[in-house]
């Protein structure tokens, strides 16, 4: 494939969710920009996804001419820095609640199980794309017990179906788009568990890489209708937000490279 197909190709993955969640959105950009770094090029792939502060914060540093290995070293060894402090979070016999599909969640799951952590995970389909499948066949091809729910069953999933000692979910782990000074933003829905979560006294953490900190306002990005019902009649009005935004008040700890933190201590770490 040529240069110029190739840079369309990825275009077009980022835009149709092909390639997805902030940190392959972000490592995308980069092979893209590095086919052409020019400052058209920046503009075009911020406008594909709005909502993704990383995309923006590494498409910065190619600009300013950090080598691409540099960038993406970091990208590692964030990931192995979270996987260590996630292991130390799960107790056997957790059941762990995600959503969506987030490379920082799935990986530290997955690095956990390879130590022998023994867990179960318990996750939603994420309509209207289906990411949660993404998240299921990951984690059980890691041999993670894995149990899908459609995404309104959020309450009955996190009930654990009634196990006598404990009748909640464990913990929920939520990857993050954006870090802000208020909060988070993440894949829709996010909010409903966080507060579900907070009325049951269930920890939330985000699992995220740093690098996704903003102190810009994030826009929350909006899609095409024809994801939710193509070729609806013209006079029912549909949403289809991909985002929502999750107050820190419902954060019980935020995992980054910098170890595991509440939100206050990780916002004093980005210098707020
Ligand atoms: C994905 C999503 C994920 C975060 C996680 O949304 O909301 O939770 O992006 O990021 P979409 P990471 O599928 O619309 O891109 O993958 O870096 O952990």
């Amino acid at each position: 494939m040529d240069n110029k197909k190739r840079f369309n190709k990825i275009i077009k993955d980022i835009k149709s969710v092909k390639i997805q969640g902030a940190s392959n959105i972000a490592k995308a950009a980069l092979r893209v920009y590095s086919l052409n770094p020019t400052k058209k090029t920046k503009a075009r792939l911020l406008a594909l996804r709005p909502t993704e502060p990383m995309m923006k914060n590494v498409l910065d540093l190619a600009e300013k001419r950090v080598p691409k290995n540099q960038i993406l070293t970091h990208f590692k060894e964030a990931q192995d820095k979270i996987n260590r402090k996630v292991l130390k979070l799960i107790r056997n016999g957790d059941m762990i609640f995600t959503h969506c599909h987030s490379t920082n969640v799935v990986n530290a799951l997955i690095y956990a199980k390879k130590k022998g952590k023994k867990f179960e995970v318990y996750n939603t389909e994420t309509r209207p794309l289906f990411q949660g499948r993404k998240t299921a066949k990951e984690l059980r091809a890691a041999g993670i017990k894995v149990t899908m729910f459609v995404d309104s069953a959020t309450a009955l999933a996190i009930e654990k179906e009634s196990r006598k000692d404990r009748i909640y979910a464990d913990k929920i782990f939520l990857g993050a788009d954006a870090l802000t000074k208020d909060g988070i933003i993440n894949k829709i829905g996010s909010k409903m568990i966080a507060e579900l979560a907070h009325l049951h006294k269930i920890p939330v953490y985000i699992i995220a890489d740093s690098w996704k900190f903003t102190r810009k306002k994030v826009p929350i990005e909006n899609r095409e209708l024809n994801e939710i019902w193509d070729n609806a009649p013209k006079n029912i009005k549909i949403k289809n937000p991909a985002f929502e935004f999750v107050d820190k008040k419902y954060i019980t700890g935020i995992i980054t490279e910098y170890g595991l933190k509440s939100y206050r201590e990780f916002l004093n770490k980005c210098g707020n």
